[in-house]
């Protein structure tokens, strides 16, 4: 691992990783410390590629911001993985350049800065306890911080996940898509208490393992076309138009395999097919809410038009994913199709 940090601030951190790690010289893990690092001009790809991880700390103006984002960027994408820990990733504070790309960093630039100590309990603050960067962090207080994790709203860093909030709702912890890029926002070691150092060993251990957990799908039923056995799909001219799909409601209780409620389902977040298609009619956000199959309790029903699924000849089965509303949760149901007119 190799550590970046500016402002001679990164003392306290690396010798509570050492302490996390049970260090020793022959344990295998290999720290290099660049003090003043993350202030001075951006490293070699070379020097860089002989570690596995990078933690970088900008809390100064980094020299040559763009060259240092642009080999942050190319490291990542050489198999690196990295943590960016930062005062605030605000211009004049953050790396620029390629890191910038969507699925990097998983920052959102903020144009101008407003610093506050910030405090984060596990009792109040909103975060996702499951997740591998939270393990064990249950306090961590900052004297300062600034509001930079990803937004969510920006289409840019859509894909990112926040991880944690501080206790007054600002952004704190960050993970890109790929679970190879970090992002953690509080001022550094000099300053934090409690499990500052903890946060960093876990988010170092999660780049490197690209292991974010995976969210528990679960199964429901669809009926493709309700009504219809074999599931016929025209493909072609006019009789394509728009294809039913029902999302069925299921209780142990009637003896099926498990409860399900399919009236949670968020409508808006349903897709289907090989191309993933939304629901058909997006301006209007609900699906129907009807007893679809006739056994007492309410189903969704749901129109996808044809074209947009992406089926075509060969394909013997559909699948359609969505969320509870509300929840992260991710859903998935699949049910066979016969496509016409193929020869
Ligand atoms: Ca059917
Ligand atoms: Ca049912
Ligand atoms: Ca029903």
């Amino acid at each position: 691992m190799l550590l970046f940090g500016s402002d001679g601030l990164n003392a306290k951190l690396q010798l509570a990783l050492l302490d996390l790690y049970g260090w020793s010289p022959t344990n295998g893990v290999e720290f290099n410390v660049f003090l003043g690092g993350s202030c001075a001009g951006p490293p070699q790809i070379g020097n860089l590629l002989q570690y596995d991880v990078v933690v970088t700390w900008t809390a100064c103006t980094p020299t040559n911001p763009v060259g240092w984002g642009n080999v942050l960027a190319d490291y990542v994408g050489l198999g690196g993985a990295l943590v960016i820990g930062t005062l605030a990733w605000s211009p004049g504070l953050e790396f620029e350049g390629d890191i910038n790309l969507p699925g990097n960093s998983p920052f959102h630039v903020v144009d101008g800065s407003s610093f506050f100590a910030r405090s984060f309990h596990e009792n109040t603050a909103t975060h996702d306890a499951t997740h591998p960067i939270m393990q064990g962090v249950t306090l961590i207080a900052t004297p300062f911080s600034d509001l930079v994790v990803p937004d969510p709203g920006d289409p840019d860093h859509a894909a990112a996940t926040v991880v944690a909030y501080w206790d007054d709702g600002k952004p704190f912890v960050g993970i890109n898509e790929s679970c190879n890029i970090a992002g953690i926002t509080l001022y550094p070691p000099r300053f934090w208490t409690d499990d500052g150092a903890l946060l960093f060993f876990n988010a170092i251990n999660t780049v490197f393992s690209r292991d974010c957990g995976e969210p528990d799908i679960i199964e429901f039923t669809i009926d493709i076309k309700p009504g219809s056995d074999p599931n016929s799909i025209n493909v072609r001219g006019r009789g394509r138009g728009n294809i039913p799909v029902a999302i069925l409601s299921t209780s142990v209780a009637d003896g099926d395999a498990v409860d399900f409620d399919a009236t949670t389902v968020d409508p808006l977040t349903v897709e289907f097919g090989p191309d993933e298609a939304g629901k058909a009619h997006p301006g209007q956000p609900l699906g129907h809410i009807e007893d679809v199959d006739g056994d007492g309790d309410l189903d969704l029903l749901l129109h996808f038009s044809t074209a947009d699924t992406g089926l075509a000849c060969g394909d013997t089965e559909a699948t359609l994913t969505g969320q509870i509303r509300g929840s992260e949760e991710v859903i998935a149901g699949t049910d066979s199709v016969k496509i016409v007119p193929c020869r």
